[in-house]
């Protein structure tokens, strides 16, 4: 790294603040070319840094601001007691405790981060996790700094009658003759700036109302753009039964009157749980059956309840600093994922969740941006909102629920609530009241937050049919990862059962046991190397292993494919029967791939196409469980398998491999889509899963592009109700060169273009369409009038969907995909540093291809690190993927 790059910044060196700040009052007066923001700390030197009171300079973080005045107790500071940095506002000599004033003035307009104060469609909003309150105003950006705030904002009357901030409401003016008005909002909770929010604007609300467990009722409201009322039902439900599971499984109750969502069309992320006025992409909350898919409508369910579920994982109880960030994050991922089991299908939701943890998160953890749950240095801090921070830090929150059982793990959190509300602390102080609640040892556990890369578990077993026991080894290793050359081993909680030859579990006895205990059950695997020995088993068993996905790891066992077909029909644990088959489906598929490469014939074997069979024509099977049961592995997941990712191998076979299922089920893919396909009313319940085999078996007949699989799918299209199913049909449309496509895809546009979530969808489609031409099609639609690159949905969309959902045209042999793709981060690293950011992830693994393609990957990746300009969000992820 050359000199000018931007510095680490590391977790061995935090030290407490210097000054703590008790009070916040802040005054804004909004305006769009210019903000002036008045704010009145009340600072005192940190007992904790400065027992002896000595005096050291206060640094306060700011960005992009114009100091207008300064004063410390009423009086303003000479020029020679304070130094204004690009970054920082030093006061040299300040004293043990003082009102500091600070008047500044930002530029709203011209804010294209989405960070700070901003401006989305005419109104005003701010996000300030995790360091964008530094763009409002200075201030100590850091979350161990804790206060109370009272927030004021004057505005246009008219073009913002709607103001609000954290809180409650305590005083609200009329009209003055200057067109203004004025409210003042008071937050009675500490908090760390990075949970402030301020939203201005017209805005309409649906209001509702939650009594809580202790009878207190509160206020709930959904604010968003007029025209928009009519898409919050669910959002609003959503957040009810958030509440209610809150209170039942947590015992954990809403804390102030009034709840507020604002919802905004601009939005670098899901959504922000700033205390009592969370903001969200309009994706999470805005949904109608016409309009949003079933997936849409589980993402407003499952982020609504995430945000919500921050009140106490995140905002009573926060994070000492940003490597803490898993503490809340981590937690709160694993309390929405619990809550959208207990709600619908947990079968299937676990598929979901290990699914979407392959699919993203053993990728990075295994490239050149892995990282500990708890990193230890990074560069930009918005970079590490990562899924390794987020779903695999739920995976260790889990794996604790799983060691310490339900109950030992509640006594945890009551431990943890009753010693930590109101603190900003570590995830060590997490596992600690764990621990200490339990009486449980975790300490080699610890080493989940320290250590990255995806722990392997190596697993093979033995039958002594004289001795009627039968001996499992398992081993443990890890690979390295960057800055971690050699893995201590894991404490790794491994749920397993064994199955007899008819299919049902065996009672589990260890030989050191005198009883034995249930037939499923979880064995603490700490060492590299370990035995464990069952007593009493009557005949070779077949082990179903790492049940429910018990732990963050990758499996290997020598099962045979019968085997596998066994576990497949038999397994009582739900998550295992679908594992089973993907392992299946996971070899025959790269067997296939290795016989096109060496140019023999592709045959899929008979036994997982009988298999299929079983589970298509299984009535007792829930729908939506065999849709997931019946696709095959993603061809991201088959990748992940191969040394160098063959993708044209993969693709080709993939399809090959769908249209030899769709020849030989097509009698029962037909008779289950004629079953299933009514054109039910909406309804989120059974239909989801319904819809999702009819969809399901419509794709698979649609690989083989018949007349009557079209004439299906045409007549989806054009009939549906539910989105999902419109949107199944033209993804499936778009796929083909049948002239039904292009008149599909305009028509849709006419039908939608007025609303931007759907227009989002009708990009995105053609985005990941596997025809050659979509690379063109795509840099022409860069130019539709409908696509905005300041716009992040849009951006995730068309350019995110091209080169993160379509590996065969994002890689293909041309390298015209690559260049492509830094064309637009070189773009959108002068607007928005994030979005760019997230962007140039997708070259992250460009040393998993082949050598033309490497080089073709690394060549734009240098082409980007050598730009002008570079973002530290940019720099950090293209240096370190180069490194
Ligand atoms: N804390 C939010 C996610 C979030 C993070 C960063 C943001 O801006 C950089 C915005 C939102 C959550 O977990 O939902
Ligand atoms: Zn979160």
């Amino acid at each position: 790294m050359d000199k000018s790059a931007p510095k680490a910044i590391h977790l061995k060196d935090y030290a407490p603040p210097p000054y703590l700040i008790d009070t916040v009052d802040l005054t804004f007066d909004l305006g769009e070319e210019v903000t002036r923001v008045r704010s009145s700390l009340q600072l005192r030197a940190n007992p904790v840094r400065l027992p002896d009171g000595a005096p050291v300079p206060l640094v306060l973080d700011g960005q992009e601001l114009k100091l207008v005045s300064l004063a410390i107790d009423g009086r303003t500071l000479e020029p020679a007691e304070y130094a204004i940095g690009p970054e920082s506002l030093t006061i040299f000599d300040p004293p043990a405790a003082f009102a500091l004033e600070v008047e500044t003035e930002l530029k709203p307009q011209e804010n294209t981060s989405l960070e700070g104060l901003y401006r989305t469609s005419g109104n005003f909003c701010t996000q300030c996790e995790a360091e964008g309150f530094r763009k409002i105003t200075y201030f100590l950006d850091r979350p161990d700094v804790m206060a109370r705030y009272r927030t004021t904002i004057t505005a246009d009357a008219l073009k913002y009658p709607v103001l609000l901030s954290n809180g409650n409401l305590v005083a609200a003016s009329k009209m003055g003759h200057d067109g203004r008005h004025t409210v003042t909002w008071e937050d009675p909770f500490a908090k760390p700036c990075y949970l402030f929010a301020l939203v201005a604007g017209v805005l309409v609300h649906v209001e509702d109302s939650y009594v809580t467990r202790s009878g207190r009722t509160v206020t709930l409201r959904i604010y968003v753009e007029p025209g928009n009322q009519d898409k919050c039902d669910h959002a609003m439900r959503s957040l009810k039964k958030s509440m209610a599971w809150d209170e039942n499984v947590y015992g954990l109750e809403y804390d102030l009157d009034i709840f507020m969502i604002v919802a905004v069309g601009d939005f670098n992320m899901g959504a922000m749980e700033n205390k009592g006025l969370n903001v969200f992409n309009t994706k999470y909350i805005l949904a109608r059956p016409e309009s949003a898919t079933d997936t849409d409508f589980l993402g407003v369910e499952a982020v609504v309840a995430h945000e919500y579920f921050h009140n106490w994982t995140g905002n009573r109880v926060t994070c000492r600093d940003w490597f803490q960030l898993s503490l809340k994050e981590g937690l709160t991922v694993f309390r929405d994922q619990e809550f959208s089991s207990d709600l619908n299908s947990r079968p299937v939701k676990r598929i979901a969740d290990v699914q979407r943890l392959r699919a993203a998160q053993f990728p990075e953890d295994s490239g050149p941006m892995a990282h500990p749950i708890r990193p230890d240095s990074y560069i930009e801090i918005n970079n590490f909102y990562t899924t390794t921070v987020y779903e695999k830090g739920a995976e260790v929150v889990r794996m604790i629920h799983t060691l310490l059982g339900a109950e030992g793990y509640r006594k945890g959190i009551d431990l943890y609530f009753e010693r930590h509300d109101g603190q900003a602390v570590t995830c060590d102080d997490f596992v600690a009241a764990m621990e200490d609640a339990t009486g449980k040892d975790l300490s080699q556990f610890r080493r989940w937050y320290s250590q990255a890369g995806t722990p392997e578990l190596d697993i093979s077993g033995e039958y002594d049919g004289h001795g009627r026991t039968y001996r499992l080894t398992v081993r443990q290793s890890c690979p390295p990862s960057p800055g971690q050359p050699v893995k201590q081993p894991y404490h790794i909680p491994l749920a397993l059962g064994l199955l007899d030859p008819q299919g049902a579990d065996i009672p589990l006895r260890l030989k050191t046991e005198d009883v034995p205990k249930g037939t499923s059950r979880v064995l603490d695997v700490t060492e590299a190397e370990q035995v464990f020995e069952f007593a009493d088993v009557p005949a070779p068993p077949v082990p179903s292993l790492l049940r429910g996905f018990s732990a963050p790891v990758k499996l290997r066992m020598s099962y045979t494919d019968d085997d596998l077909t066994f576990l497949m029909a038999n397994d009582s644990d739900a998550f295992n029967r679908w594992e089973a088959g993907q392992t299946l489906g996971t070899r025959l598929l790269l067997g296939l791939v290795e016989d096109r490469a060496a140019g023999r014939p592709l045959e899929l074997s008979r036994g997982f196409l009988d298999a299929l069979d079983k589970i298509l024509n299984d009535p007792a099977l829930d729908h939506a469980f065999a849709a997931q049961a019946l696709t095959l592995p993603s061809e991201g997941y088959l990748g992940q398998q191969m040394p160098v990712i063959d993708v044209d191998g993969i693709h080709e076979v993939r399809g090959f491999a769908r249209k030899a299922i769709a020849a030989h089920l097509r009698d029962d893919l037909l008779s289950t889509y004629r079953a299933l396909g009514g054109n039910e009313p909406f309804a989120i319940d059974a239909a989801i899963g319904r819809r999702s085999l009819k969809n399901l078996a419509l794709g698979y007949l649609m690989s083989l592009e018949d007349a009557e699989a079209v004439e299906l799918c045409v007549g989806q299209f054009h009939n549906a109700h539910a989105m999902t199913d419109v949107i199944a049909a033209l993804g499936l449309l778009n796929d083909t060169h049948l002239p039904q496509r292009d008149a599909a895809l305009a028509r849709f546009y006419e039908t939608w273009k007025n609303e931007p979530l759907v227009v989002d969808k009708w990009f995105s489609i053609q985005a990941m369409s596997e025809r050659p031409e979509t690379l063109a099609e795509v840099r022409s639609l860069l130019n539709h009038p409908a696509f905005e690159i300041r716009n992040p949905n849009k951006v995730y969309a068309l350019i995110g969907g091209f080169a993160g959902g379509n590996a065969v045209r994002f890689h293909d042999s041309s390298g015209a995909g690559y260049e492509f793709l830094a064309d637009q981060v070189l773009t959108l690293n002068g607007l928005n540093p994030q979005v760019a950011s997230r962007m140039v992830k997708l070259f992250a693994r460009w040393r998993k291809y082949d050598d033309r393609r490497q080089a073709f990957m690394r060549a734009q990746l240098e082409r980007i690190v050598g730009a002008p300009n570079l973002s530290p969000d940019v720099f950090e992820i293209a240096s370190k993927s180069l490194q």
